[in-house]
């Protein structure tokens, strides 16, 4: 007996499995177990009274023995069935460190731009990037022979449709959706065909305001830039305003920045010390006749601000060419802005 409980905590230790463990019990207490079959073929009757009693008491003892034994492997054997990846996996362990996404800066200057002008009463509206020659142009004042076509260089597709070159082809599209009077911005996408340095793309992001009610005069279009610029960049910053030549307004401005990149001083990225930033202006009659609006009873500002020159200035980036470039490490670093 002694031999059998040896060899039984023997063959226990060598077990893997469930399986295993089953084999030994079958092996050992099954109905012709080891054990079973000890207690079925001793022949009692050759034992003394004293003999039989030991004999019975330690076979029991045996068999409580080896069922013990195996009720205790069997239990553990169930979680070294389990897969080791699950047995090894701490539920109480701390969590790992996930990485965050970022917003595209221009995704969170254009966020920013939509809750200041939102705040002003401003709609915000999406004009379609592929566009027709009418709403692109001759809607806003540039006829087919217009010289200002030469200004934007274009991408037209086979069907006679272009991909928008600016904001402004929404303008008249709004005009005639809403009529007057009429507050809205419209952020979007621009593209030209027009080689790139560090402060030109060939797509980029604008964002087209608009704004047609009675009496509007250049002092509402200066007190909306000067409210959109300090809610911007949150200080004082440098601008000059200048005249400047577009169809579609009258008078227009060019609305210049002082670069931020290089204090004013010259750079790579502003050539003189001035960005381009917000060309504006009031809305010309001819604009608002194509929009079905009364010239005479109403008149309004647009502007056309450099959405990705705005996030340029903002963030001191330097190169425009950055933002479409796909580079993860220059992206990355705006994770915190989330
Ligand atoms: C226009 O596109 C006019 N539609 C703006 C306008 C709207 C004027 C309403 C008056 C009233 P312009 O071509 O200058 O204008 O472009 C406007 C701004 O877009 C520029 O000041 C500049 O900040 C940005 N921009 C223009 N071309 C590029 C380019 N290739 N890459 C990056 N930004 C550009």
């Amino acid at each position: 007996m002694e031999k059998i409980r040896k060899q039984l905590i023997e063959e226990l230790k060598q077990a893997k499995s469930s399986q295993d463990i089953e084999n030994i019990r079958i092996k050992y207490l099954g109905r012709k177990g080891v054990i079973t079959l000890l207690a079925k073929e001793t022949d009692f009757s050759k034992l003394s009274p004293e003999e039989k009693k030991s004999f019975g008491s330690r076979l029991n003892d045996l068999k409580n023995f080896a069922a013990e034994q195996l009720a205790l492997a069997a239990e553990s054997a169930k979680s070294s069935d389990i897969p080791k990846k699950i047995r090894e996996l701490d539920l109480t362990m701390p969590g790992g460190n996930h990485r965050l996404g970022a917003l595209h800066p221009i995704t969170t200057v254009q966020l920013e731009l939509q809750q200041i002008f939102q705040g002003m009463g401003f709609m915000v509206l999406q004009g379609p990037d592929v566009e027709s020659e009418f709403y692109n142009f001759e809607a806003v004042n540039i006829p087919g022979d217009h010289p200002a076509r030469d200004m934007q260089d274009t991408f037209w597709l086979e069907n006679g449709m272009l991909l928008k070159t600016h904001t402004s082809a929404a303008q008249v599209r709004t005009l005639e959706r809403f009529g007057a009077p009429v507050r809205a911005i419209f952020p979007g996408r621009c593209f030209r065909y027009e080689s790139i340095d560090p402060s030109h793309e060939n797509t980029f992001y604008q964002c087209e305001g608009l704004l047609v009610d009675e009496n509007i005069s250049v002092a509402n279009l200066i007190a909306v830039m000067k409210t959109l610029l300090s809610e911007v960049f949150r200080r004082e910053a440098k601008i000059r305003l200048r005249p400047g030549f577009f169809p579609f307004v009258e008078p227009g401005f060019e609305l210049d920045l002082n670069c931020l990149i290089c204090n004013g001083k010259g750079c790579p990225t502003c050539g003189d010390g001035w960005i381009e930033l917000i060309p504006c202006g009031l809305v010309h009659p001819r604009v608002l006749e194509f929009g079905k609006i009364d010239p005479n009873k109403y008149s309004g500002f647009a502007f056309g601000l450099g959405l990705t020159r705005l996030a340029m200035m903002k963030y001191g980036v330097r190169d425009i060419r950055l933002f479409n470039s796909g580079d993860v490490r220059f992206y990355e670093q705006f994770a915190a802005s989330l």
